[in-house]
């Protein structure tokens, strides 16, 4: 659909200026792999006599010698993050302290570049200027001033706790100066406290108001992610996402999957299929083994090791060209608990030696042609949609937000998603993302937020018992493709049409 505007374009170009193109003309033009409208503009700038374009000055502007005149579409992929060399083994409980510690220190690096954080104060002064007065009044010798004028104070903190409360929801943040509880007593600050994810850093600003013990909130910040312009591919080129194989599954939909295999191999026939130029896997290769209780009767394959066998004998099909990302899920073999490594490569059924396929951890950051792209399997999700009001299994681009809003890409600890206790705090989203990817969840959407594409990708399983004892409807068998010139994301459906 792209391409074909772009002909049509290219066409009422050409008829503006008066000139006709010769049908064999038109069928070059549409099998090149450039700007179609740049290279008529091209072949009318250099066309002397006629007023027909034919196949001769089409092979003229893509002759060698003119290559400039038709950028072929780049092709140049980079792996900017993956949490693999980082990740250690259980360090037990101190391995939570540091690991909430160094949340806290990375989230604050990014609040620091917000303007409203120059009013920060530590938790420990707010909590002393409480002390023999009245309530807390504003101190130090730089904020001063402009606190006493605000009459507002700013703090930022791990939030520990949400309550609801007669006056209101309570929040308690810690900012390791010491611990805080506030209320969010208006009936915005609820809202606001209400979308916030436990365990998340947050900035707060607090006022003195009447009837609130304590503090009470005025305004809740996320870190978030700023609104900005995203990166985007100087040549019209197509990412693919997908995830959410479980190869080994009864309900695994391989006829499904092999016409999407067929369909990306059927590049010379298709004016977008010959544009892809990466795949991108968000994880659940295969269906695993035990991975809930009572799964040996959802499997066709016994053996993880057989499905990974088969998940990389239908991988090799992907045509080489094809520069492909995987990602491990939570069903994959591997650590389960965030971050994952790639891989073992020992139970990975021969899918290292696939060439086109680059295997990185959980979660990654990519740049394809520029365009930074941001692949977590999902596994938080679940959480998210547990435990933020309005939130659904049918929409989970808007789960997806949170976690940007949050920059965090598993916040909530203790609950259905297992986090290792490393030191290092991997899963900060401490870059901005222009795409965001993301599965689990087997529905298919997309939606954008401040400036980044927002992709869960479905699924290649069919409703499972368990999905449809919890009322979960997904939508399998369609792939994302996105255009990373413009980041215009379609859908292609490869479910047979009754
Ligand atoms: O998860 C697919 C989706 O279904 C995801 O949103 C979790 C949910 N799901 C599936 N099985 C279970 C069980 N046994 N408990 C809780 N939630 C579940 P996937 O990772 O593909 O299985
Ligand atoms: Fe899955
Ligand atoms: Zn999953």
């Amino acid at each position: 659909m792209v391409l074909q505007s772009e002909i049509v374009n290219a066409l009422s170009y050409a008829t503006s200026k008066g000139y006709q193109i010769h049908p064999d003309a038109f069928a070059m033009l549409k099998g090149l792999e450039t700007d179609v409208l740049k290279a008529v503009q091209e072949i009318i700038k250099q066309k002397k006599q006629t007023k027909m374009i034919v196949v001769d000055d089409v092979k003229n502007v893509v002759n060698p010698g003119r290559q400039e005149a038709l950028a072929p579409v780049e092709q140049i992929a980079k792996v900017l993050v993956d949490p693999t060399p980082n990740v250690n083994t259980g360090e037990g409980v101190d391995g939570y302290a540091l690991l909430f510690k160094s949340r806290f220190e990375k989230t604050m690096r990014i609040l620091a570049q917000r303007p409203d954080s120059k009013r920060m104060t530590k938790i420990s002064t707010v909590k002393q200027m409480g002390k023999g007065s009245t309530g807390p009044r504003p101190a130090g010798a730089a904020g001063e001033r402009s606190l006493a004028n605000a009459g507002t104070y700013v703090v930022s903190g791990l939030l520990m706790s949400r309550r609801t409360k007669k006056n209101g929801i309570e929040l308690e943040v810690d900012d390791y100066t010491g611990r805080l509880q506030v209320t969010a007593a208006s009936e915005d600050a609820k809202k606001q406290a209400a979308n916030l994810a436990l365990d998340q850093v947050v900035m707060l600003e607090l006022e003195n108001a009447k009837g609130v013990q304590g503090l009470a909130i005025k305004n809740v910040f996320s870190p978030d992610i700023p609104d900005h312009l995203p990166n985007k591919s100087r040549s019209e080129a197509y990412a693919v996402l997908i995830s959410d194989l479980h190869v080994g599954s009864k309900y695994f939909m391989q006829q499904e999957f092999l016409r999407f295999l067929d369909w990306l191999a059927s590049g010379d026939d298709d004016d977008v299929v010959r544009k892809i130029k990466f795949l991108c896997i968000g994880g659940d290769l295969i269906d695993g083994i035990g991975i809930f209780p009572n799964q040996d009767k959802e499997l066709l394959m016994m053996n993880a090791a057989a499905q990974m066998a088969h998940t990389a004998k239908l991988l090799s099909k992907i045509p080489k060209h094809i520069k492909t990302f995987i990602i491990p899920g939570n069903h994959d073999p591997g650590r389960r608990a965030l971050p994952q490594p790639i891989f073992p490569e020992a139970t990975s059924g021969g899918l290292y030696n696939l060439e086109n396929c680059t295997m990185l951890g959980n979660p990654a950051y990519i740049e394809l042609n520029g365009v930074k792209v941001l692949m977590f399997h999902g596994q938080s999700l679940d959480d998210v949609i547990a435990t933020t009001p309005g939130m659904s299994y049918q929409r989970p681009a808007e789960a997806m937000k949170v976690l940007l809003k949050a920059r965090h890409l598993s916040p909530t600890y203790g609950g259905r998603t297992p986090v290792a206790p490393e030191s290092e705090d991997m899963m900060v989203m401490t870059e901005v993302p222009d795409i965001f990817h993301a599965g689990h969840v087997h529905v298919t959407d997309v939606d954008s937020y401040r400036g980044t594409l927002v992709v869960n990708s479905g699924a290649w399983q069919a409703q499972t018992k368990f999905q449809q004892t919890m009322g979960i409807t997904p939508s399998p068998g369609i792939a994302i493709v996105v255009n990373l010139a413009t980041l215009q994301p379609f859908k292609q459906d490869f479910n047979l049409l009754l």
